[in-house]
């Protein structure tokens, strides 16, 4: 190979080389832009869920409109779940704490996926245990099941060899705005310092656009 041609080839190498690293470099900076925005909430807000009726950990009445104005946490559980549940109310009730007086506007809302063991008095227990602002909700089956649906919540009862069962269901939380729309979700892989500021953003916001 001439000394030409050999200056070409590692020209041409040396090209590559560089479109390579831009190539990572975009990778690399996309996926940083992609972090900031699953950490952050979507400025327009959807709608989702239907209009429902259940009742809370106390026996009242509940429904979409019962705590407008508020920003909502919504994610559906059940009280003897092992694991994701529990953490998950543990974390947001440890948010709000930190939160002090802003999370006066903030409801944590636990729908059970277990409307059969899930009674309100089983659910006033359970939510005892985690901050005096999360809510949880009671229903017949088939409302649960309804609820569920229109959230778009993938929940499945599965059999145990004992004969009991436990249930599978989605475990991201559904965060909605003081008006009322979907904004985006608290997942549990993120860091819960992104957690909080989706909460302050969505806090510091007016419940009404008018306003
Ligand atoms: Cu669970």
């Amino acid at each position: 190979m001439s000394a030409r041609a050999r200056s070409a080839v590692l020209y041409g190498m040396a090209a590559i080389s560089a479109m390579l690293t831009g190539a990572l470099l975009v990778a690399v900076f996309g996926a940083v832009r992609l972090g900031m925005l699953i950490s952050s909430v979507e400025d327009e807000g959807i709608k989702l869920g239907k209009p429902f009726a259940l009742v809370d950990q106390n026996g009242v009445r509940t429904t979409e409109a019962t705590h407008a104005g508020k920003v909502r946490l919504v994610f559906f559980g059940f009280t003897s779940c092992p694991d994701i549940c529990p953490t998950t109310l543990t974390d947001i009730s440890a948010l709000l704490d930190e939160l002090g007086d802003k999370a006066r506007d903030v409801v944590p809302v636990l729908v059970t996926v277990d409307p059969e063991r899930d009674t309100a008095p089983i659910l006033k227990n359970y939510t005892a245990m985690f901050h005096p602002n999360v809510v949880a909700l009671a229903g017949t089956p088939e409302e649960i099941a309804a609820v569920a649906r229109s959230f778009r919540v993938v929940v499945k009862k599965v059999p145990l060899e004992n004969g009991g069962y436990t249930i599978d269901h989605s475990t991201g939380v559904l965060v909605f705005d003081r008006t009322g729309l979907f904004r985006g979700m608290l997942d549990s892989h993120e860091e819960r310092a992104d957690w909080r500021a989706k909460l302050e953003r969505l806090i510091a916001e007016p419940a009404s656009t008018n306003s």
